[in-house]
């Protein structure tokens, strides 16, 4: 398997313990065809240098750049549970029960490339809200003809309070300046990622964990496939874009987000994508 970090000198491809640095276009490379042989020429032919891993704590971007972000919600049973918790004063409950077992899953926008975040840079809470959470999500990086070409990790925050309210202010629950982050890398293997692994989501409040869960990705109720085949129905991503496939780990209703909180979302094989609450 390959890592691609998207950083401000450049793509670095990091295979077997060795970095490799190039000047590719990030566009170009996530739609050129058979992207982990392509990866796999490119180290080849670049020199390895240890001098590169400085540029990830010093430069390294969200692994975006023309790619719009969209997430899937209600794809694991503990998401639909807390969301009809949620929704039920509100009569809201009975959609998110129809979604989890219907055919379609639920789509939504979520981020322009350029409100997303990567590693290293702060999320935010709304000003408007009174109970934030994060939302760690397996999330599928797809070329422009709907192939998943690798994965990486996402932070869907979202505003519980203004969800639960009313389900159709799901889109300022869930988007808005910060609320998208994704990294600290895509890793694009020669097989599909095995499901087994698990996300683990924690965050620390001054020094102390103060929320800490893990669950295997094998609950998702959903395929990655699936998914990308409802979104690329009607819907052209010239040049790809990225699925969040949605959060498996709720926190309970006494857990909200701070300022100052930092949290931390790891997948095994990908790595621990990780951002401080504004
Ligand atoms: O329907 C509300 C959003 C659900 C969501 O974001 C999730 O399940 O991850
Ligand atoms: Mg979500």
């Amino acid at each position: 398997m390959i890592k691609l970090y998207h950083t401000e000198k450049g793509i670095l491809l990091e295979k077997e313990n060795q970095l490799y640095l190039s000047d590719k276009d990030w566009d170009a490379l996530i739609n050129s065809g058979h992207l982990y042989e392509h990866l796999e020429a490119l180290c080849e032919d670049l020199p390895a240098s240890t001098d590169y891993r400085e540029l990830l704590d010093t430069a390294l971007k969200a692994p975006v750049k023309s790619q719009e972000v969209w997430a899937c919600g209600v794809t694991y049973f503990n998401s639909k549970l807390a969301r009809q918790e949620e929704s039920k004063k509100a009569g809201g409950g009975i959609y998110y029960e129809k979604v989890y077992h219907a055919d379609r899953p639920e789509l939504f926008f979520k981020s322009t490339p350029q409100r997303v975040v990567g590693s290293g840079e702060a999320v935010r809470i709304r000003e408007d809200s009174s109970w934030d959470v994060p939302e760690p999500e397996l999330t599928l990086v797809i070329n422009s003809m709907g192939k998943i070409v690798g994965y990486t990790i996402g932070n869907d925050m979202s505003s519980r309070s203004i969800e639960g309210e009313n389900p159709l202010y799901l889109a300022q629950a869930k988007i808005y300046d910060g609320s998208a982050a994704v990294g600290p890398c895509v890793l694009v293997t020669s097989k599909p990622l095995d499901m087994n692994n698990n996300i683990s989501l924690e965050v620390v409040r001054k020094g102390k964990t103060v929320f800490e869960e893990s669950i295997s990705m094998s609950q998702m109720k959903r395929t990655p496939e699936e998914l990308v085949t409802y979104l690329f129905r009607e819907t052209s991503f010239p040049q790809g874009c990225l699925l969040m496939t949605g959060t498996g780990i709720v926190p309970t209703s006494d857990f909200s987000l701070r300022s100052g909180d930092e949290i931390r979302i790891s997948i095994e094989t990908i790595g621990t994508l990780i951002n401080v609450v504004a």
